[in-house]
């Protein structure tokens, strides 16, 4: 059984990807898992060439040090031979409609068509606003459906954002086998296990990213403890003085015990009863988070110092995951009649 989860160096990696993903994929991963960074899905909007190319890196050893096995990770782009082929293939396989029909796609495109109409000024600004979406966008998950393809994976667990794009994969898969020849493992999209939402300490309404705007509630796995207290320090609190669990109608004191919780063990809501103030909550929130990203820290540190590690690390992921997935790239090509 393969399972495929990947992370996208779309900004630094914060606490919410350590607690909702990361932590979990070093601890419970099985022997075949996979885990990579899609720098590739970094790119359908626009971006800094060396700063992807440095947080996909940043990325690769924050997933070592945080305990993945080494043998069980890879970067998107080392791929990107057989994925550039295999997505064509794919994309002869899809209609335009599935691909356009994607929430996905309709949101971040009518968002991205909206911002160049506001600051357009000016001559057609809707035809403008869509001229300026990547096409990349549309066709992202039809990459998405290669990633999952070329490894054989069976299951891909995701949230309900991506679950219409393992559906595509899915029915992509089917489709292909049907109609040229066996070659691919159809994947089943599943839930991860429950765990909490981290929230922007900043904004508790919203969840905590890596690509927010404004980082002021943002905890990135690599901050210094002293960044980390400053930050906790100022989380929103939502009014009273006596911390209580109410997720409802006080978000970020809920927050700040969910992540305790997470951090140092415990029940969120007993959690409150024991802090007779914001600030003592603060401080335990600090210290905990401090403490759970610590050896993150430190671990990726020392390999980013130790380029020539990271790259052996590099390079064997890439190979293993080549190996593993080039035989479909093969049969795919060939059975279209296109090798
Ligand atoms: N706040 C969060 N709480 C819990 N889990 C989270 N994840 C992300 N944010 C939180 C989980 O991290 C994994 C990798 O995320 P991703 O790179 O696939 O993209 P994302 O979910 O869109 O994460 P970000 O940080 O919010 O990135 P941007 O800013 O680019 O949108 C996933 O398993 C995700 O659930």
């Amino acid at each position: 059984m393969v399972q495929l989860s990947g992370i996208t160096p779309s900004g630094h990696v914060q606490l919410g990807n350590h607690l909702g993903a990361l932590r979990r994929w070093a601890a419970d991963g099985g022997p075949d898992d996979l885990y990579f960074v899609s720098d590739l899905h970094a790119m359908t909007t626009a971006h800094n060439p060396a700063k992807l190319r440095s947080l996909a890196t940043e990325q690769l050893a924050v997933l070592v040090a945080t305990g993945i096995a080494p043998e069980r990770v890879f970067v998107q782009s080392d791929l990107a031979r057989e994925l550039g082929a295999l997505t064509w293939v794919l994309e002869c396989t899809c209609s335009y409609g599935e691909a356009a029909r994607m929430i996905q796609f309709k949101e971040k495109s009518a968002a991205r068509s909206a911002s160049v109409e506001g600051g357009g000024g000016g001559m057609d600004g809707k035809s403008k606003g869509q001229a300026g979406v990547r096409l990349s966008l549309l066709t992202y998950p039809v990459l998405m459906a290669a990633d999952i393809l070329l490894q054989g994976a069976d299951e891909v667990p995701v949230g309900e954002d991506q679950r219409q794009h393992v559906e595509l994969a899915r029915t992509l898969a089917r489709r292909f086998n049907s109609t040229y020849g066996e070659v691919f493992t159809v994947p089943e999209a599943t839930l991860p296990p429950a765990g909490a939402r981290v929230k922007d300490l900043a904004e508790p309404a919203r969840k905590m990213s890596k690509s927010a705007n404004d980082s002021a509630g943002v905890v990135f796995v690599l901050d210094e403890p002293d960044q980390i207290r400053r930050k906790v320090r100022r989380a929103r609190t939502d009014g009273g003085s006596v911390p209580a669990y109410d997720p409802e109608n006080r978000p970020g004191i809920a927050n700040l015990l969910d992540i305790l919780a997470a951090c140092a063990g415990g029940d969120p809501a007993e959690l409150a009863d024991e802090y007779p103030s914001y600030g003592v909550l603060k401080d335990a929130v600090a210290d905990a988070v401090i403490e759970e990203l610590r050896p993150v820290r430190e671990g990726t540190r020392a390999l980013l110092d130790d380029v020539a590690e990271l790259e052996r690390v590099r390079k064997a992921g890439a190979e293993r995951a080549i190996d593993r997935g080039a035989h479909r790239v093969s049969a795919a090509l060939r059975m279209v009649g296109a090798a």
